[in-house]
């Protein structure tokens, strides 16, 4: 069966800000507080999606989530009005409003894991959204995010949508952005890759000291089951705790795969040659041979990789058969990497082209290229079935773009939080996006 992958990019929310919650992660650190501009994010993020649906890329969207999340701050205690709850939480923790007012479901790498039909025992498309349990103002977003998919991926015939795992440290979660399919196409049985930072119940295995890792062995093995993976064809891999404790707080920030190709750093992997050993032998199996293209400490130390985000790409498989990495600007900003870009492409390597996007709004938040999309295998009848009004056409490009224009904000300040007024304009943004969509219901 042919399939075809669709990156489902997230539309960046009016809300958009830099509160530093995401401690790991050192863009969102080293930004915290400054001034956000959401409509030049969500532009930037749109000039992407649309940019690559153009080039003939399979492309949609998931939308924004409801924000702030009113069902957090009175879970916690802030009763009253909405005005009400919203002054309560700006005095008493600033912070905590942040986290009900982020835009992070925008990065939907971490929306879900998601396996293709041709993978599953009972050849439906499964998604598992991800518990993302350990950050406060991440752990609430699979609840919209099942929803979203739900309403996307409809027909059970064709699709599974599964609730998060349970929202405990033993099963930290975080989607797909710790998840790699290796296949030799699309459409045919691939090898699914999970990646994770630490194991639970294994007091002997190694783990970062200095900063969290938040993918367990025992949630990337419970996720293969549900989606009813063939143990051949499923290889688990331990990220190196060192370069975690780099800022390289998802595997996707150091490496990316597409059909046989696996892009990676040298210290990605507690165990590199074990890793690629179980890659091509569960690769053999589905008829594939591993294409592993190591970038060497030497030419790109890991401080680099993580300034630039390069691994954070996406790696797009073109008509031709060769590949389009696709970069932030970054990139070209930090000369190691800009030098060993120039010499992969000009190296006869299966990545033959570079395509670079501004996406700086999201990057200052630790957001690249492949954090804001998820991506979907979808053969011709599974791609008909969804829903269609989130597919990237000019039409819908413009029209969004009119939206943001209309609704969002171009500053963004912490204090401005506070303000009654934001949380109406997002109300009212997020209700004329449900209708442009064709998804109502969507914010209920
Ligand atoms: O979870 N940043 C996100 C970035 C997610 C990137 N995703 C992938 N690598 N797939 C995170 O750390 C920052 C929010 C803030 O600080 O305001 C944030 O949530």
């Amino acid at each position: 069966m042919s399939a075809r992958e669709f990156n489902f990019d997230g539309l960046v929310g009016p809300s958009h800000n830099y509160a530093g919650l995401s401690f790991g992660n050192v863009a969102s650190f080293n930004n915290v507080k400054s001034a956000s501009n959401p409509k030049l994010a969500a532009l930037q993020g749109l000039a992407k999606m649309r940019a690559l649906a153009a080039r003939g890329f399979g492309q949609a969207l998931l939308p924004p989530q409801d924000r702030p999340n009113f069902r957090l701050l009175r879970s916690i205690g802030f009763t009253g009005t909405d005005a009400e709850v919203l002054a309560k939480a700006a005095k008493e923790s600033p912070v905590i409003l942040a986290c009900a007012y982020s835009a992070s479901p925008m990065w939907t790498a971490n929306a879900a894991t998601v396996s293709p039909s041709a993978d599953s025992t009972d050849g439906r498309l499964h998604f598992t959204a991800a518990n993302l349990n350990n950050k406060l103002h991440r752990a609430f977003e699979h609840v919209q995010s099942a929803r979203a998919l739900r309403a996307i991926f409809k027909d059970e015939k064709h699709f599974a949508v599964h609730d998060a795992l349970p929202g405990t440290p033993a099963f930290g979660d975080e989607g797909a952005a710790n998840h790699t399919r290796l296949c030799k196409d699309h459409g045919s049985a691939g090898v699914e890759m999970f990646v994770y930072g630490r194991t639970e119940f294994d007091a002997s295995a190694s783990a970062p000291k200095k900063f969290p890792a938040r993918q367990t062995l025992e949630a990337s093995q419970a996720v293969a089951r549900l989606h009813g993976l063939s143990a051949e064809r499923t290889v688990y891999i331990q990220q190196n705790p060192d370069v975690i404790d780099q800022g390289v707080f998802h595997n996707d920030v150091i490496g990316v795969g597409n059909a046989n190709a696996l892009f990676y750093h040298e210290q990605a992997f507690a165990d590199e040659a074990g890793a690629l050993d179980q890659l091509r032998r569960a690769m053999a199996g589905v008829g594939a041979d591993l294409n592993a293209i190591r970038v060497d400490t030497a030419k790109v130390p890991v401080a680099d990789a993580v300034a630039s985000y390069l691994f954070n790409s996406q790696l797009l498989s073109k008509s031709d058969g060769k590949m389009a990495l696709v970069i932030p600007q970054e990139c070209q900003e930090v000369a190691s990497v800009a030098a060993y870009l120039e010499g992969l492409v000009a190296s006869g390597s299966a990545i033959d082209e570079l395509i670079h996007f501004d996406l700086r709004q999201s990057m200052r938040n630790g957001g690249g290229p492949a954090c804001l999309r998820l991506r979907v295998a979808l053969t011709d009848a599974e791609a008909a079935a969804m829903h269609q009004g989130v597919v990237m056409n000019e039409t819908l490009y413009h029209t969004l773009v009119a939206w943001v224009e209309k609704h969002y904000r171009d500053r963004l300040e912490p204090a401005d939080l506070a303000d009654p007024q934001l949380a109406i304009e997002v109300h009212n943004a997020l209700e004329e996006l449900s209708r442009i969509l064709g998804l109502p219901g969507l914010y209920d």
